[in-house]
């Protein structure tokens, strides 16, 4: 699997999956899940409303709708803690079951944005390394490509860092 990292608003990204740091409810935030939301248009609220929510490191699969992304595949992030509250464990399911779900779907390029890393206060060094250790550790099926979807040039030089020092 190719890991690439770009600065990239992800509703703009025409990949197969792209994924979004939902909350619990599934139901629309701000931050990146108010700009999917926003970019799909209503009927992503609508089908979200049939899933029930979902708990902090779980991911579920909708339509991509009016998005250039066919799937979006939402994930809950673990809300920042201090770092003794299981979080490192559960930011990296975020990634692992969000990949899970894009196989089922049989998914070949997927964008990831930095999962609880604004308004839930991850430190953003430490969660793109889970992120890269994370994916780089999934023993790929259908997907062969995961983007690291950086908003920021600062998020940015954090993931090219990471990467490199990954060794990618
Ligand atoms: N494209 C790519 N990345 C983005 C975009 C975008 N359009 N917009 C923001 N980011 P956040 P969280 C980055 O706060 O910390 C919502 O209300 C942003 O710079 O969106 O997991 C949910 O409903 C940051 O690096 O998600 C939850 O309640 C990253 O996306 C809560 O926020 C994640 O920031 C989830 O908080």
């Amino acid at each position: 699997m190719q890991l690439t990292a770009l600065r990239a608003d992800i509703t703009t990204l025409a990949v197969d999956a792209i994924v979004n740091a939902a909350n619990s409810s599934l139901l629309g935030g701000g931050g990146v899940d108010g700009a999917i939301h926003r970019a799909a248009g209503p009927e992503l609220v609508h089908e979200c409303r049939l899933l029930g929510g979902c708990r902090t490191g779980q991911a579920k699969a909708t339509k991509g709708y009016r998005l250039p992304a066919m799937h979006v595949i939402h994930t809950v992030g673990p809300v920042w803690r201090g770092g003794n509250d299981g979080e490192a464990e559960l930011l990296s399911d975020c990634y692992a079951n969000s990949l899970m779900v894009a196989e089922t779907l049989g998914v070949r390029s997927i964008a990831f944005p930095g999962i609880s890393t604004g308004i839930y206060g991850y430190p953003k060094p430490e969660a793109a390394r889970i992120a890269i250790g994370t994916v780089s550790s999934h023993r790929a099926g259908c997907i062969e490509q995961a983007i690291f979807c950086c908003f920021s040039d600062d998020d940015l030089g954090i993931y090219r860092e990471a990467l490199a020092r990954f060794g990618s």
